[in-house]
């Protein structure tokens, strides 16, 4: 089964869309051995309440990816979520394929890529080792902070139609082609969401990010189209990460 089909499968039968961002601030060199035991900590409180795991270099810098956060990933499996890794990857193609398979030794069942490097020596080698080890990619769409606009939302031309577009439809429409298993549109926007849904349909899943702490609301992105929410301070710095989760789940359930 395709990395798509796997997280729909535990999100539908946990019923939830989140996937937590497993994000802490930076630590002083002394504090560092409790990041681990702290992501282990909310990771197994908050388990019923989502259906995958990401991370990010808040995790894989302090860390170490195959000294910690490989048996980190290996605790997500064994507690039946899936892991992606926030890599965003960026570089010419013979680096991302480096990349991607690094992360995919280590465990991580989907990547996140950045669709502005392109697709020949760009993101095709990332794509062409993702399809072998059978992993999904995820890309960038339209991301949920504010200087989004300078470059996802800027007005292109349409090399197909010689017409005027947006950046963030040709994502979306790239995202179609190359087969991807998901986009991250920012949650701070729901009228980005809806917009790419209608390009998207069925065939790509829509990742949220942006709920709570940078001010989207979990309900009206699910409402628009989002398939998965990422969130992470919202969770990971509450005084009580299990009732902020819980209290995400009630918000998109008043839909
Ligand atoms: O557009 C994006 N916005 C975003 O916040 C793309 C992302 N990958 N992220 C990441 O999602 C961000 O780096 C962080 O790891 C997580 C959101 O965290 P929070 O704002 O819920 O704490």
């Amino acid at each position: 089964m395709s990395f798509k089909g796997k997280i729909q499968e535990v999100a539908k039968s946990k019923k939830t869309p989140i996937i937590l961002a497993l994000d802490f601030p930076f630590e002083p060199q002394e504090n560092r051995n409790n990041i681990l035991i702290k992501a282990q900590k909310i990771l197994k409180s908050v388990n019923p309440y989502i259906c995958g795991v990401k991370i990010n270099h808040h995790l894989t810098l302090p860390l170490g990816t195959f000294e910690g956060v490989q048996h980190l990933v290996q605790q997500i499996h064994n507690q039946g979520l899936l892991a992606i890794m926030d890599a965003k990857v960026n570089d010419i193609g013979a680096t991302n394929q480096t990349i991607a398979e690094y992360y995919f030794a280590a465990g991580f069942d989907a990547i996140i890529a950045n669709p502005f490097v392109g697709w020949e020596e760009g993101l095709k080698p990332l794509f062409n080792v993702s399809k072998q080890l059978n992993r999904g990619v995820i890309l960038l769409t339209y991301m949920s902070h504010k200087g989004a606009s300078e470059g996802y939302g800027q007005t292109i031309i349409d090399p197909a139609t010689g017409q005027q577009t947006p950046q963030y439809i040709q994502f979306a429409k790239k995202a179609v082609q190359w087969s991807s298993d998901g986009v991250v549109v920012g949650a701070t926007y729901p009228e980005k969401i809806s917009e790419i849904k209608k390009i998207l349909g069925d065939k790509v899943a829509i990742y949220s990010p942006g709920v709570g702490t940078q001010g989207g609301a979990a309900q009206l992105a699910v409402k628009s189209g989002a398939d998965y929410l990422i969130v992470g301070r919202e969770i990971t710095l509450a005084d009580d990460p299990t009732a902020a989760a819980k209290r995400l789940i009630m918000a998109i359930k008043e839909n």
